[in-house]
């Protein structure tokens, strides 16, 4: 029996959006980001398991119950994608395909946020393209998973 479950994290700060800086990160909320990811994943038979924190050894400790359990990981660390190397280090622990996402083109802002720690152990990131990138990234990794 194959893992069916897509784990889907949410860094610091994500909760709030759709409160604040629509301008940079639009107008959805998580939850409607989240309600995109499932409908994606259903047409491909996979649940959607979904941890939004502020702290990152949550984080660390979600990807680590993931292993030999989820088929896959898509993630938007945050701000913890620029320097978080316990979550890379984590990541770096889980098998299957990890999809970076971010709403806003990182590469395109502040230079602090043009490193990423979680790119060298993701399989891939989508960033820039807003809400569509939630769903893009879902099928990037059902894409990388075969189905
Ligand atoms: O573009 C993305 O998705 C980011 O991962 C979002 C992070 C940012 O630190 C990364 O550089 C890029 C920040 C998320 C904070 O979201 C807020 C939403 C509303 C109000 C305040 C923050």
């Amino acid at each position: 029996m194959t893992n069916q479950t897509l784990l889907v994290l949410s860094g610091p700060n994500l909760n709030l959006l759709g409160e604040r800086q629509p301008d940079v990160y639009g107008n959805e909320t998580l939850a409607d980001h989240l309600a995109v990811v499932e409908a994606a994943a259903a047409d491909h038979g996979l649940e959607v398991e979904h941890l939004q924190s502020n702290h990152e050894g949550e984080l660390v400790e979600a990807i680590h119950s993931a292993r030999g359990r989820c088929a896959a990981i898509v993630i938007n660390p945050g701000a913890f994608t620029h320097y978080a190397w316990a979550i890379h280090d984590a990541l770096a622990a889980f098998d299957g395909p990890v999809v970076e996402v971010h709403l806003s083109n990182p590469a395109s802002r502040e230079p602090w946020r043009h490193t990423s720690v979680v790119a060298p152990v993701a399989s891939g990131s989508i960033a820039g393209f807003g809400a569509d990138g939630y769903r893009l990234a879902v099928q990037a990794a059902v894409a990388l998973l075969g189905r």
